[in-house]
């Protein structure tokens, strides 16, 4: 597994077959590359979320204090996972790019100049013990108009407070706060929730990988452009 850190960096794309499967002209591996972008409000576990993804501790994570986020910048991580799917009989690469960034709404011009192919699979973080993020869905629809809901998934943090609690997922969704449960409704890859205080990085991240790649592929891995012409 390889790790790239691309800071600020324009269209980088590390094999030039982004978003597709193809076959490189030296016969290489197939390689499917799927830019990514983590959303949510400050301390809902975006950074963690993209740990997880990208099986690794290099997102910077941590309490914040005085109200400063841990993420104050955009910050674009790419991870080989060699071999990871099959499509028409053929191995796969799977090359992830993860874009975290500060908390609620990323600037539109930075996620265009670090994805110009636009964002495959949004994915929208929300903490379990702690949402007051409301305005998330609006956001997001600013940002991609009304497409949003076919590219994005839900992942709910700190679930390991949910089972202190003694509540299951199904039943926090039903009893959780009507916006949460409407965005839950509307996305079209699903709801995963995610302890980030266990298990190893790599271990917790693979069923949401493998949620994003399903629900790439069901778009045919087609990607969303931001919408660069508004402000937030
Ligand atoms: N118990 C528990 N702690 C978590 C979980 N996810 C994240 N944390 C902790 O919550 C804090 C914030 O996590 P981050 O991943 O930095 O959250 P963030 O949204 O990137 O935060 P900012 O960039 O500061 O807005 C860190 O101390 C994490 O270790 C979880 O599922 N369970
Ligand atoms: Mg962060």
């Amino acid at each position: 597994m390889s790790l790239v850190t691309e800071h600020h960096r324009h269209g980088n794309n590390p094999f030039g077959i982004l978003g597709k499967l193809g076959r490189h002209d030296d016969g290489e591996q197939n390689v499917l590359a799927l830019n990514v972008l983590l959303l949510g409000g400050r301390q809902s576990g975006r950074s963690s979320v993209g740990n997880a993804l990208i099986g690794g501790e290099e997102f910077k994570t941590g309490t914040c204090i005085f109200g400063v986020s841990m993420t104050t910048e955009h910050q674009l991580l790419s991870r080989n996972f060699p071999r990871y799917l099959r499509r028409k009989g053929a191995e796969s690469d799977l090359t992830l790019r993860v874009l975290d960034t500060p908390p609620s709404f990323p600037r539109p011009k930075s996620v265009h100049e670090l994805c110009p192919e636009g964002v495959h699979v949004l994915v929208l973080v929300v903490r379990a013990d702690m949402h007051d993020n409301t305005h998330l869905e609006e956001h997001v629809e600013t940002l991609f108009g009304p497409e949003w809901r076919r590219h994005a998934l839900l992942v709910i943090t700190h679930a390991d407070h949910l089972k202190e609690a003694g509540l299951q997922p199904s039943d926090y969704l039903t009893q959780t706060t009507d916006w949460l449960r409407a965005l839950a409704a509307k996305v079209e890859g699903g709801v995963s929730f995610v302890e980030n205080s266990c298990d190893w990085p790599s271990v917790r991240g693979r069923p949401i990988r493998d949620r994003l790649l399903n629900l790439s592929a069901r778009n045919h891995h087609s990607a969303l452009t931001v919408r660069t012409e508004v402000s937030l």
